[in-house]
């Protein structure tokens, strides 16, 4: 549906993404309608200039009839399809879709959607400076944190959108179809969501449900479930690997990241491992993945590697925070599934002070149990996951119950000696204690500053 003028449109949830729909679809001629469960006290900052748009705000819950008075429903990704009324209204046979779904019926120009349990925000930014850097005109947008809608009105037919995408976007999509797909990996996440972790895994292969053979799909060899994606795409396969050469894609040869277009076709230097400023092989798998995807889109390796060389780690992804009396301090706060922690884990040798907790996803700890007796000292943990992590992790390796980040940082910053590292990669959300993963990392980096403030004091 692409005509909106006069639809009665209702968006549900009102946090960034509902807020751009609701904006958008009225700019368009909907009558527009917002649900959230939120009491208008804490929306009030919004609702304003809603209003003022002639946009009606239902606050306090979800009402029955206001979902069945409609004709498109537009969802928020973090509201779960079972809530009852969605139930209800797609049972009489509603369209819901998502956010995603809407944005991608009216972008202009091509796509490259990221998607993956891990690294979908590092490859996500990478791409976009490495388009950028390439001279494509480039958007950015997604799970990120800009909803796609935002980007509309800026793309033309020349543009590359470069997406992030969740599985929370993808399991309302229909007509979305990126020109170039990527599967970062597939490891159990949000299954308090999903249910199961095949429900996931096949949210995810949504990325290339409306793919055809002019299309192209970025897999990751060394993922066993991303890898197995490959039998149900109609697209054109290519894949990277830290393992081992490939047929078409990207790998790593004698200190170089190369790149291969088909079997027969020449290998290319793209840029050494040399060249790359970020942290852990994760890492480097991001790197091959957003290489491969720009040489499908046609950037040159000479722009591809000066990107890479420039790039920044992004905020609250193995972040980099201090250095106070010998002991480094890393802010991994969207390390927020336990595959996440490993990777982060994997990319310190030893004597790492661990800060583990938050709300609980449903998650198996114990996938942590090498990686915890061999690199790290102690465990911190907080959070209302606390208890969980403790039982699972008793005997593996030593455990301070610490209840909040604070008392972790102190407890942590006070054991670690010289040489040694103090990790917040938590493999939980953060929704418990905090607003969000961001708020979690910049409360983690205040504490450390804090810390830094006090060390200076005590030398004095
Ligand atoms: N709400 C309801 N009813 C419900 C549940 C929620 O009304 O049953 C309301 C809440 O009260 C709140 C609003 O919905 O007001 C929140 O909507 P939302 O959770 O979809 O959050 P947005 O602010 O719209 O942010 C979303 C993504 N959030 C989630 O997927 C949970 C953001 O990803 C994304 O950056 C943004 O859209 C722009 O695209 C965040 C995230 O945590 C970073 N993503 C998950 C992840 O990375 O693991 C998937």
């Amino acid at each position: 549906m692409v005509e909106l003028k006069g639809k009665k449109v209702l968006v549900v949830g009102l946090g960034k993404s509902g807020l751009a729909a609701a904006l958008f679809l009225r700019r368009r001629g909907a009558h527009v309608t917002v649900s959230d469960v939120r009491s208008a006290e804490a929306l009030a900052k919004d609702i304003p200039a809603l209003l003022e748009e002639g946009i009606m705000v239902e606050t306090g819950g979800h009402g029955l009839l206001t979902f069945r008075r409609q004709d498109l429903i537009v969802v928020s990704p973090g509201v779960p399809l079972d809530t009852p009324e969605l139930v209800q209204v797609k049972g009489f046979g509603l369209p819901v879709i998502g956010e995603l779904e809407l944005a991608a019926r009216f972008l202009k120009g091509k796509s490259v959607a990221i998607t993956g349990s891990n690294g979908k925000t590092t490859t996500t930014a990478l791409l976009g400076e490495i388009l950028q850097e390439a001279g494509l005109p480039t958007l950015v947008g997604g799970n990120i944190g800009v909803p796609v809608v935002a980007l509309i009105d800026e793309s033309t037919e020349l543009s590359w959108s470069v997406l992030e995408v969740s599985s929370f976007q993808l399991e309302t999509t229909q007509q979305f179809h990126p020109n170039i797909a990527i599967i970062l990996n597939i490891t159990p996440d949000h299954l308090d969501r999903h249910g199961t972790f095949e429900n996931y895994a096949r949210a995810k292969e949504r990325i290339f449900a409306a793919q055809d053979e002019q299309d192209q799909v970025v897999l990751n060899a060394d993922n066993v479930r991303a890898a197995a994606a490959a039998a149900r795409s109609k697209a054109k396969v290519y894949w990277f690997s830290l393992e081992h050469p490939v047929p078409q894609g990207t790998w790593v040869e004698n200190g170089f990241v190369v790149y291969r277009e088909a079997k027969d076709a020449a290998t290319e230097k793209v840029l050494p491992l040399s060249g790359i400023p970020l942290k852990g092989e994760h890492n480097v798998e991001n790197v091959l993945a957003a290489v491969c995807a720009a040489r499908l889109a046609g950037a040159p390796a000479e722009a591809i590697r000066r990107a890479i060389e420039q790039f920044k780690a992004v905020e609250h992804r193995l972040e980099y925070v201090a250095t106070l009396n010998g002991v480094e301090y890393y802010n991994d706060s969207k390390a927020t599934n336990v595959d996440a922690t490993a990777k982060a884990i994997a990319a310190f040798s030893s004597g790492i002070h661990l800060i583990l907790g938050g709300k609980d996803k449903n998650s198996d700890y114990t996938q942590l149990a090498d990686l915890l007796r061999t690199r790290v000292r102690a465990v911190y943990t907080i959070g209302s996951a606390a208890a969980k992590i403790e039982s699972q992790l008793r005997g593996m390796v030593q455990i301070h119950s610490c209840e909040t980040l604070e008392k972790a940082v102190n407890a942590a910053a006070a054991a670690a000696r010289p040489g040694e590292v103090v990790l917040l990669a938590p493999a939980c959300s953060s929704f418990d204690q905090f607003e969000s993963y961001e708020h979690r990392g910049r409360v983690f980096k205040e504490l450390v500053n804090e810390w830094r403030g006090w060390k200076v004091w005590q030398n004095a």
